[in-house]
């Protein structure tokens, strides 16, 4: 089977870079992941995209070096073993509130006895090789997003769940369950909690992923430790290029609260 050469590189690099895409194109697709990012992740749960999307997004990014990431719309393991099926090699699954909802994650991802993927794996054949079976249950990433305080209450119970990669925090709505508001940096506790989380999940040798409002942010999570970093996601950069040319057509000054969406 095709390696997953995402850990490889974060253990050769320490971090690595994560596109994200929610603009419903193969061509975007393509073109983001030519870029020479680590990892390209398909967004279903706030990208406008659907099941027929994303397999030619995947398909495009596979074209590339870049290592094809998913997050499905929600822990539901019907989506996220198609998705493997698709080729995903990875699922950063959203709002992972508890170990039960990981332990979900973790079955969908991995085939019996270590879970309950159902066998079928389609395109992950055509990507991974035709030994992508007895390969698959190691290579195929799985991150549980922390993104509330009830997550972070729970965690140490998610982390111990056997057969989770990483952690991915959502800052924009761990921010919202601590009082803030979302797309501006998290702070008081819910920096704290951010901390938090990477420290234990870092403890238990876990990969630590952040989303991030752009690249600037990304140096900076980078710095505090973290592994994998997401900066803004494609429409984020879209937008706020065109905003910059108008700007400049203006003699105006930019300014983005949008969080990286
Ligand atoms: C969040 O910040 O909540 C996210 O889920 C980022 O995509
Ligand atoms: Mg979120």
């Amino acid at each position: 089977m095709r390696a997953n050469k995402l850990r490889q590189v974060i253990k050769d690099r320490n971090h690595a870079s994560n596109a994200w895409l929610s603009v419903p194109s193969s061509y975007s697709a393509e073109l983001v992941a030519h870029c020479g990012f680590d990892a390209v992740t398909v967004d279903l749960q706030h990208g406008m995209i659907d099941f027929g999307q994303a397999l030619t997004m995947l398909q495009a990014i596979s074209s590339t070096q870049a290592v094809p990431l998913v997050r499905p719309e929600s822990s539901d393991p019907v989506q996220i073993m198609r998705l493997l099926d698709a080729g995903a090699y990875g699922v950063i699954c959203p709002q992972v509130d508890d170990a039960a909802i990981a332990r979900a994650v973790v079955g969908a991802c991995k085939y019996p006895p270590a879970g309950d993927r159902s066998f079928g794996p389609s395109r992950g054949l055509l990507y991974g090789g035709p030994d992508y079976f007895s390969h698959a249950n190691n290579e195929v990433l799985v991150f549980v997003m922390i993104e509330s305080k009830k997550a972070v209450r729970n965690l140490d119970s998610i982390l111990a769940v056997p057969g989770i990669d990483g952690i991915l925090i959502g800052p924009n709505d761990l921010s919202l369950t601590y009082g803030g508001t979302p797309g501006s940096e998290p702070e008081g506790e819910a920096a704290d909690a951010i901390e938090f989380v990477r420290s234990q999940a870092a403890g238990r040798q876990l990969l630590t992923g952040i989303f991030c409002a752009d690249g600037a942010m990304a140096r900076r999570r980078i710095d505090q430790g973290f592994q994998l970093v997401t900066p803004g996601n494609d429409a984020a950069i879209l937008k706020n290029g065109c905003l910059q040319q108008l700007s400049h057509l203006a003699g105006t000054a930019v300014s983005n609260q949008s969080g990286g969406y």
